[in-house]
C-alpha cells in the first residue's frame, strides 16, 4: 500500500470507464459493494456515485506488498486504486482494473446485514435502523435519484408557469387541518406546533405575489401504522391568485404529465432497474364528482352515504379502468373539507378536488373563500376558536384576492411514479409513529 500521505484524486468515475478506455491508467474511488473469491482472483465492485467497475485481485497480477492489506478488505470498505484498464468481455460493462496500488480510505470492520444486491432487502427496521448503508442499494439509488428529478422538475415546472418559491413557518401557533394531528412542542414559555400545512400562509403571499409554491415538510401526528402516512412528509403545495380550482387542477394535471415526461427522458436507467415502464397518460385526466362516485359505490353494493369520506378500501373495491391510474374526485360535501375551502353555491358542496392514483390519495386541492365573514362564518362551525386565527383574519380587511390551490405529497407520488409499495422508502430517514431515529 501507499503510504505517503497525498491525498489522491480521483482520475475516472466508474460510469466513463469503458472499452474506449482500454489499456489507460485510471484512479478510481468508491466503496466495495461485493467480494467474489476464485482459486486465488478476488472479484471485487467498487461502486460511486454513478456507478460500478470490476476490479481483479490476482496474485502475481498485483504487488506482493499489497498482501496483508487485501485480506483486511470487507464489503463497504472505502478504497480508492489505481491500476490499468482491461478489456474482459465477461465482466460487466465489458471491463475491469488490474490494480497496481490502492489506499483503504476507510475500513469496514463489521459485516454489513444490509443486502446490497437484493431489491426487497432485509426486513424493514433492519433496513431503517442503518438506513444510511441501506441507501446505497441499487434500488433506492434509483427511487431517491427519480425523486431528485421530481423535485428539479416541478420547480422548473412551476417556474415556467410564473410562480415564486416561497419558505414559510414550520413552528405555527394554531392548526390549519383540523386539531387531530398536531405535534405541541415548547417554544421558550408558550405552547406551539409543528406545522400541517403551509396552507394560511401560501393564502396570505398570494396578496404580495400572486403565484407561490413550496416545497417543505408538513407534520402529522397520524396515530395509525399504515404503508402511506408517514408523520414527517414532503408537500409541494402551490397557490395562485385570481383562479379557481378548476384552474389549479389543471395545472396540477399538466405539473404531474410534465414530471412523467422528465422521469421517462431522465431516469431511463433507474427505472429500468426498477421493471417500471411508466404508462402513457390519457390527457386531461377522468374528473368524477363526488356525487357520482357514492352513486358507483352504492350501485357495486358497498354501504356507503353522501357525507361519508371514501376510504381506499371502498375505492380499492371499484372495478373501473379509468380509475387505475390518476383522476380526480371533484366537488366534496362542504362538511369533511377544512374551514377554508369555499362552498358551491349549494352551500353543502364545496370547490374541491382530491387527485387520486388507483386508490392511492395525492393531493387535495380547492377553492378558497377569501371573504373575512364567510371564513368566519366557516370556522364557527367547525367549532374552531376565532381568536386563534386572528393573525390571519386580519390580513383579510385589505382586499384577499380570490385565490385557489393544491397540496401534492410528494412521497405519496414517488409511491405512484415508483412502484413503491411502503411510503418509508420514498423518504430517507422515515418518521412514524414508532420511529424517530436515525
Ligand atoms: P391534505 O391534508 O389532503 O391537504 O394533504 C395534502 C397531501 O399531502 C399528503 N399527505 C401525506 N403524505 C404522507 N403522510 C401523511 N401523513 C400525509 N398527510 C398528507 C397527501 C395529501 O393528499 N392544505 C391542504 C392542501 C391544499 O388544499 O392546498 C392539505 O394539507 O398526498
Amino acid at each position: 500500500m501507499n503510504n505517503s500521505n497525498q491525498t489522491w484524486k480521483r482520475t475516472h468515475y466508474s460510469k466513463i470507464i469503458d472499452t474506449t478506455t482500454n489499456g489507460r491508467e485510471v484512479t478510481i474511488i468508491g466503496w466495495i459493494s461485493s467480494i467474489r473469491e476464485h482459486s486465488n482472483i478476488k472479484f471485487l465492485t467498487v461502486n460511486d456515485r454513478f456507478g460500478s467497475i470490476q476490479v481483479i485481485l490476482k496474485k502475481g497480477e498485483y504487488p506482493e506488498s499489497l498482501e496483508s492489506e487485501i485480506s483486511k478488505i470487507k464489503d463497504h470498505t472505502a478504497i480508492a486504486i489505481k491500476g490499468k484498464v482491461r478489456t474482459e468481455p465477461k465482466a460487466p460493462n465489458g471491463i475491469e482494473l488490474i490494480p497496481n496500488d490502492f489506499r483503504i480510505l476507510s475500513l469496514a470492520n463489521k459485516n454489513s446485514p444490509i443486502v446490497i444486491q437484493s431489491r426487497k432487502g432485509v426486513g424493514i427496521d433492519t433496513r431503517l435502523d442503518l438506513r444510511a448503508v441501506d441507501l446505497r442499494r441499487p434500488y433506492l439509488q434509483s427511487i431517491f435519484n427519480i425523486r431528485y428529478t421530481v423535485l428539479n422538475s416541478c420547480r422548473e415546472f412551476l417556474r415556467q408557469e410564473g410562480f415564486i418559491e416561497v419558505n414559510t413557518p414550520k413552528i405555527i401557533a394554531t392548526a390549519t387541518e383540523g386539531g387531530a394531528t398536531l405535534f405541541p412542542i415548547f417554544y421558550y414559555d408558550r405552547e406551539a406546533f409543528l406545522t400541517q400545512s403551509p396552507q394560511l400562509y401560501k393564502e396570505q403571499l398570494t396578496m404580495a405575489f400572486e403565484n407561490v409554491f413550496e416545497i417543505g415538510p408538513i407534520f402529522r401526528a397520524e396515530p395509525s401504522r399504515t404503508n402511506r402516512h408517514l408523520s414527517e412528509a414532503t408537500s409541494i403545495d402551490v397557490e395562485k391568485a385570481y383562479v379557481d380550482y378548476n384552474d389549479v387542477s389543471e395545472i396540477l394535471e399538466r405539473m404531474i404529465l410534465f414530471l412523467w415526461n422528465e422521469i421517462k427522458d431522465k431516469n431511463k436507467s433507474h427505472l429500468e432497474y426498477l421493471k417500471i415502464q411508466l404508462p402513457d397518460l390519457s390527457f386531461p385526466f377522468k374528473r368524477y364528482t363526488y356525487s357520482d362516485l357514492i352513486e358507483k359505490l352504492q350501485r357495486s353494493g358497498q354501504s356507503i352515504e353522501w357525507g361519508d369520506d371514501i376510504s381506499q378500501q371502498k375505492l380499492s373495491k371499484v372495478d373501473d379502468k379509468d380509475m387505475k391510474l390518476f383522476y380526480f374526485i371533484t366537488d366534496w360535501p362542504t362538511s369533511i373539507k377544512p374551514f377554508y375551502v369555499r362552498p358551491k353555491p349549494t352551500g353543502t358542496e364545496c370547490e374541491s378536488f382530491d387527485l387520486m392514483y388507483g386508490d392511492l390519495e395525492l393531493s387535495s386541492g380547492s377553492t378558497r373563500i377569501h371573504d373575512k365573514d364567510e371564513l368566519i362564518e366557516r370556522m364557527k362551525k367547525q367549532g374552531l376558536n376565532i381568536d386563534a386565527f386572528d393573525f390571519h383574519l386580519k390580513v383579510f380587511d385589505y382586499g384577499m384576492p380570490p385565490h385557489a390551490g393544491f397540496g401534492l405529497g410528494l412521497e405519496r407520488l414517488m409511491m405512484s411514479m415508483c412502484g413503491v409499495d411502503n411510503i418509508r422508502d420514498a423518504v430517507l430517514f422515515p418518521r412514524d409513529i414508532d420511529r424517530l431515529s436515525p
